[in-house]
C-alpha cells in the first residue's frame, strides 16, 4: 500500500460551519487513521480478517459511544462530531467504521436508550473502552428487508426467557461478547435482549467467502435454547420501532461515513490524474478526466452539506426518520459512483492493492446493502412524500 497522503476536499469552506471542537475531533480521528489504520488495512482486507488491535485506539477517539453521555464511559459529543468519526473511520476502510458503528449505535445506543440502570452500568463502560465487543441480530435467513417478519422467539419459562432462533449477516458476531437481538416473545411482540458469550446454546460461526468488507468480521447468531435471564431484556421499548430507531442512528453515521470513502477515492484519483502522463501531457489535463472529477467534487460537496444540514436537525432533536433514510441512500450511491469513477482514472492501477480504491469499491457493495438497501430508503421517501406504502 502506497503511503498514506490523503488531503481532505472542502470546496465550500464546510470547515467554516464546524465548531473548533468538531474540528478537534474530526482531526485526531483522521490523524489515528493515517497513523494506525492506513498502514495495515490493505494487508487485513486482503487476509479477510479483522485487525482486532485496532480496538483499542478506536476507543480512545471515541469512536465507541460517541454521543453516549460520559457518566457511561461515552464521549458525550454531539451528532456531527460523532459524524465527522465516522466519516473519518470509512476514509480509512467502511468495515472499521462498522465496527463503530454497531458498537455506538447498534449496541451501547439500544442498552442506553431502552436499557435499565443496572443495564447501562453494567455494559456501557466495558463497550466503551473496547473491552467488550457487542454485535446486533436483527437480519434472519429468510427476514431482511421484513425484519417484521423474524422467526427467533423466546418463551417466559417463570425464571428465565428460552430464546431459538437464528440471526445471519451479523457484524463482528464471531467476536462478540455480547450481542442485542430481536426476538418475539409469546404474543409476537418484539424485544431485545442482551445474549452474552458463554450462554449455553448460543453460537457465533464466521460467515466466510465475502468480496467486500473483508476487513470486517460477519457470521451469524445461533440460540438453540439459550437460557436468558430475564435482567437481560431491554424493559423500556418493544416492537418493531425499537430495534429500527436504532438503525436511524446508525443510518445516520453511514450517511458520513460514504463520505469519507468517497473523498478518499477522489483525493486518491486527483493525485494520480495530475501525476500521470500519457500523450505527452497530464490525464488530468484530459476533459474527459476533469468531467469525471469536477462531478465528483460537485458530488461530495453536496454530500457534505446535506449531512452537515442532518446533523444540525440530528442535534435538535427534529431530524426524521425518512430525512435519516435520504441522506444514507444518496451519499452511499454517491460514494459507489465515485469509487467506479475514480477506479477508472487510475486505469491498471486501479484495481491493485497498492491503493485504497478497489477496497472502498467493494465495501461499498455491502454498505448500500446494509442497514436498508437503496431500494428500501427510495420506499421509504416514497412513503413518506406520498403517503402511500409501497410495502403493505
Ligand atoms: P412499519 O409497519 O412501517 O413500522 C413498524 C413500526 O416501526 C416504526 N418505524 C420506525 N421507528 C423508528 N425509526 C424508524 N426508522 C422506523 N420505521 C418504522 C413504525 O412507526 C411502526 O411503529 P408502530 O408503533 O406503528 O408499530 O414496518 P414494516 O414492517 O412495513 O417495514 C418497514 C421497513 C421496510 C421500512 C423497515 O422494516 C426497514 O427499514 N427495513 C430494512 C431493514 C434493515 O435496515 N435492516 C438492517 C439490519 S442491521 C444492519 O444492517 C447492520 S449493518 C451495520 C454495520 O455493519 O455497519
Ligand atoms: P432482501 O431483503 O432479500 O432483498 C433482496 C433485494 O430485494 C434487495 O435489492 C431489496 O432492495 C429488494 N427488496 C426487498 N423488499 C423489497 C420491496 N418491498 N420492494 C422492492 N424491492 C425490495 N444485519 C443485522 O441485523 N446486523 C448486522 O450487524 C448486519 N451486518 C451486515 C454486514 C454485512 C457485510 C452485510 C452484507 C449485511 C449485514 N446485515 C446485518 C444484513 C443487512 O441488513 C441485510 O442484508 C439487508 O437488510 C438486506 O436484507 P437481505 O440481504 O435479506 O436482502
Amino acid at each position: 500500500m502506497k503511503p498514506d497522503l490523503f488531503e481532505a476536499p472542502d470546496y465550500y469552506a464546510i470547515d467554516d460551519l464546524l465548531t473548533e471542537e468538531h474540528k478537534l475531533v474530526r482531526n485526531t480521528a483522521r490523524t489515528w487513521v493515517k497513523r494506525n489504520l492506513s498502514p495495515i488495512i490493505e494487508e487485513y482486507a486482503q487476509k479477510s480478517e479483522f485487525p482486532t488491535q485496532l480496538v483499542k485506539g478506536l476507543a480512545e477517539v471515541g469512536a465507541f459511544g460517541s454521543y453516549i453521555p460520559t457518566e457511561y464511559g461515552g464521549a458525550g459529543l454531539d451528532q456531527i462530531s460523532y459524524g465527522l468519526i465516522m466519516q473519518e473511520m470509512e476514509r480509512g476502510d467502511s468495515g472499521i467504521r462498522s465496527t463503530a458503528s454497531v458498537q455506538t449505535s447498534l449496541v451501547m445506543g439500544p442498552i442506553y436508550n431502552y436499557g435499565s440502570e443496572e443495564q447501562r452500568k453494567k455494559y456501557l463502560p466495558k463497550l466503551a473502552s473496547g473491552e467488550w465487543i457487542g454485535s446486533f441480530g436483527l437480519t434472519e435467513p429468510n427476514h431482511g428487508s421484513n425484519p417484521g417478519g423474524m422467526e427467533t422467539k423466546f418463551k417466559d419459562m417463570g425464571d428465565h426467557y428460552l430464546l431459538n432462533g437464528a440471526k445471519m449477516w451479523i457484524s463482528n458476531s464471531p467476536i462478540c461478547d455480547v450481542a442485542v437481538v430481536w426476538a418475539k416473545n409469546e404474543e409476537g411482540r418484539i424485544h431485545g435482549l442482551i445474549v452474552e458469550r458463554g450462554m449455553e446454546g448460543f453460537s457465533t460461526p464466521e460467515t466466510k467467502n465475502k468480496w467486500s468488507l473483508r476487513a470486517s468480521i460477519t457470521g451469524e447468531l445461533i440460540f438453540d435454547n439459550v437460557k436468558v435471564p430475564k435482567e437481560n431484556l431491554l424493559p423500556n421499548k418493544s416492537g418493531l420501532g425499537a430495534p429500527l430507531k436504532c438503525l436511524d442512528h446508525a443510518r445516520y453515521g453511514i450517511s458520513w461515513g460514504a463520505i469519507g470513502a468517497a473523498m478518499d477515492c477522489y483525493d486518491t484519483a486527483l493525485r494520480y490524474a495530475k501525476e500521470r502522463t500519457q500523450f505527452g501531457k497530464p490525464i488530468a489535463q484530459f476533459q474527459l478526466q476533469q468531467k469525471k472529477l469536477a462531478e465528483m467534487i460537485t458530488e461530495i460537496t453536496k454530500a457534505q452539506l446535506l449531512v452537515w444540514r442532518l446533523g444540525v436537525l440530528k442535534n435538535e432533536g427534529k431530524a426524521t426518520s425518512a430525512q435519516i433514510s435520504m441522506a444514507k441512500r444518496n451519499n452511499v450511491d454517491m460514494a459507489l459512483n465515485i469509487a467506479r469513477e475514480a477506479r477508472q482514472i487510475l486505469g491498471a492501477m486501479g484495481i491493485s492493492g497498492d491503493y485504497s480504491i478497489m477496497r472502498h469499491s467493494m465495501n461499498l457493495e455491502s454498505v448500500v446493502t446494509y442497514e436498508g438497501t437503496h431500494d428500501i430508503h427510495l420506499l421509504i421517501t416514497g412513503l413518506d412524500i406520498t403517503g402511500l406504502n409501497a410495502f403493505k
